[in-house]
């Protein structure tokens, strides 16, 4: 057998994607509530002020937030073992700051949970996915602020200790390295300059300065809530999750290689560098200098980043990309990281090239750098789908990409890397972080919503499910 015993098979979902009820039981706005629904190609929007009439899919989503039971008892049909959801840090507190938590926030998540257990499914909870509260942005600029890291421990105490006992996997950001990067300004740190008018999601105005500073209150944050979890529940594991977007040179030309592993150094390892061996890489001096960012650490930091490195490795793999010293080279489309395509690979309907082959080379990479226990926390296809006239959902490509991807992870595994779990993304139908679209569909299970707002959010098998099922009834062994 070549995966563990105890593998945890599953899938993954974010709050924001698929919750909806936005408003009810007390939730706050979230950075992600301001955001418009978009598609391929046409930007979703920003906007600070909400507009009357205007289409926000996180309002509605596929309404998991009532329909949790159901879903879950779908997530069992397929003998999930585990499943990674997040928490909506506004649901716990509203507008990020109070002094107690929302109970029926409190209240919502235990049910989740609870009725996780009952199926023997853990828990795999992220604590902050794509949805800093709103009222945070506008009172502090979010993680710009030094200040957010006491009410990201605010509400990581009152998690921490409410679910002590049910819950034993935390991860605290995700993807945090999203935030070397434009995009994750907003989704990921809730950093938002221009509170009045209304920006295209990637036009928004951006300072890198702003992005890595928050990053060090994060880091901060994030080290002292590993901390935290280990004094509230000695049996808590916590790790961090990034975005890994492997990446290889274009060409052998010495320069492609150079800017290969600069490009390596600052979106795939700068993060989990600190969040995993506990202090900023020697690397990032020479960046830092070059783009006029100064750091500013407060006594302590470094002692806290030392005693708070994490407990296991998570991320999430969809594509690769190369570098290229040329900038002439055209760049593709990607997941928020760009690139410029590789001629040997094949993109998806969103521009996402599939490289199965890749996974196992980043499995290796990452377990010779930290050996840490690894988890793959997100992968998966982005896809239409069609319903056949007999009702059934024929998604052979995304069986195919699964396969191909579950394969190259059992040759890790192989290799010697220690591997703890596979959670693909949406494993049932949800809005796409990037766009905004429920066209880009990734489930095992279809759901009946659709972009005119249509669609009374029926769930279906897809060919997939079966399939899925048979996987993890045989740990991986059986891929047909
Ligand atoms: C990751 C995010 C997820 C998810 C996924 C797929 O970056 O952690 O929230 O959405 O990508 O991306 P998309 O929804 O844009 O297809």
């Amino acid at each position: 057998m070549t995966f563990r015993p105890d593998f945890l098979w599953g899938g993954a979902t974010a709050a924001n994607q698929c919750e909806g009820a936005w408003d009810v039981d007390g939730k706050g706005i979230s950075c992600s509530d301001i955001c418009t629904g978009g598609k391929f190609g046409q930007s979703k929007m920003i906007t600070p002020v909400l507009q009357e009439g205007t289409f926000y899919p996180s309002r509605e989503a596929i309404d998991h937030y009532h329909r949790f039971k159901e879903d879950i008892a779908l997530f069992a049909e397929m003998g999930f073992k585990c499943y990674r959801f997040s928490i909506a840090w506004t649901r716990i507190f509203p507008n990020g700051d109070e002094d107690s938590p929302n109970e029926a926030g409190l209240q919502h998540y235990e049910e989740v949970i609870d009725e996780c257990l009952k199926y023997g499914i853990e828990p795999l909870i992220t604590i902050s996915h794509y949805e800093v509260p709103f009222g945070l942005t506008k009172k502090c600029n979010a993680w710009t602020s030094r200040e957010m890291i006491d009410y990201f421990l605010n509400y990581c105490r009152a998690i921490f200790t409410r679910y002590k006992g049910k819950v034993k996997y935390w991860l605290t950001f995700n993807e945090i390295n999203s935030s070397t990067a434009a995009m994750g300004a907003l989704l990921n740190q809730g950093i938002l300059n221009d509170l009045e008018h209304p920006t295209p999601f990637m036009e928004q105005p951006d300072l890198p300065k702003q992005r890595f500073q928050g990053l060090h209150h994060m880091f901060v944050a994030s080290a002292k809530a590993v901390q935290m979890a280990h004094e509230i529940d000695p049996a808590y594991k916590v790790g961090n999750m990034m975005l890994y977007a492997a990446s290889y040179p274009l060409t052998c030309s010495p320069d492609d290689v150079l800017k290969n592993q600069e490009y390596n150094r600052i979106m795939n390892y700068f993060c989990s560098d600190v969040q995993c061996r506990g202090a900023y890489p020697s690397y990032m001096s020479r960046y830092f200098k070059e783009h006029d960012i100064t750091i500013q650490k407060q006594p302590g930091d470094d002692e806290i980043l030392k005693a708070g490195t994490v407990d296991f490795y998570t991320f999430s793999y969809y594509m690769s990309s190369c570098q290229s010293a040329d900038p002439d080279k055209q760049k593709g489309e990607g997941n928020i990281v760009g690139g410029v395509p590789n001629p040997y690979l094949k993109a998806s309907d969103w521009g996402w090239q599939i490289d199965p082959k890749g996974l196992r080379y980043s499995l290796n990479e990452i377990y010779d750098r930290y050996g840490l226990p690894l988890m793959v926390v997100e992968n998966g296809l982005g896809a239409k789908d069609t319903i056949e006239a007999d009702g059934s959902i024929n998604d052979d490509y995304r069986i195919d990409y699964l396969r191909q991807h579950i394969r190259q992870m059992a040759e890790a595994v192989k290799d010697g890397v220690d591997l703890m779990g596979y959670t693909p993304w949406g494993c049932i139908d949800l809005v796409s972080a990037s766009t905004g679209e429920y066209a880009k569909r990734y489930g095992f299970i279809y759901v009946e919503r659709y972009d005119d707002g249509t669609g009374d959010f029926g769930r279906r098998r897809k060919k997939s499910f079966d399939w899925y099922k048979k996987v993890i009834a045989s740990n991986g062994e059986d891929l047909d």
